[in-house]
């Protein structure tokens, strides 16, 4: 498959406190807040941050914090500590780029795309097929 992807989404960090990390990006470093919501499916209070006004924009930024200590995003601080935990690409047809990596021996992490940010269809490369990168794909929904 050709033109697998059409950009870099977002680049995604794992943040003990949203509020504290929101403030850091946006009144040290400048970036707007576009979106936040909770995803209590993926276990994470998420915030989106660009240099634009609106999702989805490319190479966004996106603060992941856990919900509760079960949250994938507590295991990965618990382990690693607060950084980057995953890249995102963004895609126009996330069935067909699944069933291109996994014909390629990629292994994805749900069956069937989950829901994502502002209603996202989203799937993930497991980071042992990836060279060490928790990959996520997604396509963009329409909520914003
Ligand atoms: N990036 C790179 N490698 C990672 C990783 C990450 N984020 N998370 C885990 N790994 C590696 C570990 O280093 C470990 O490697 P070793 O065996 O060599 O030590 C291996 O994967 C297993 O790690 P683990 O700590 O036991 O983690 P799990 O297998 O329980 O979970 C994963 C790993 C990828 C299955 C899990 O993080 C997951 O389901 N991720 C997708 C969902 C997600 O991240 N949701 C939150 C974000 C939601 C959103 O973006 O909207």
């Amino acid at each position: 498959m050709e033109n697998m992807f059409v950009c870099i989404d977002h680049v995604g960090y794992a943040v003990p406190d949203l509020d504290e990390a929101i403030a850091f990006h946006t009144e040290v470093l400048g970036f707007r807040l576009l979106h936040r919501e909770v995803n209590e499916e993926q276990g994470v209070a998420e915030a989106m941050l660009g240099t634009g006004s609106q999702l989805p924009e490319s190479a966004q930024v996106q603060l992941l914090a856990p919900l509760n200590e079960n949250s994938t995003i507590a295991k990965f601080i618990g382990k690693n500590g607060p950084g980057v935990q995953q890249v995102c690409y963004r895609v126009s047809d996330i069935d067909a780029v699944c069933d291109a990596l996994r014909a390629k021996g990629v292994r994805l992490l749900y069956p069937q795309p989950k829901r994502g940010t502002a209603g996202a269809r989203i799937n993930f490369a497991h980071p042992k097929d990836t060279g060490g990168i928790l990959l996520e794909l997604t396509q963009p929904g329409t909520e914003h």
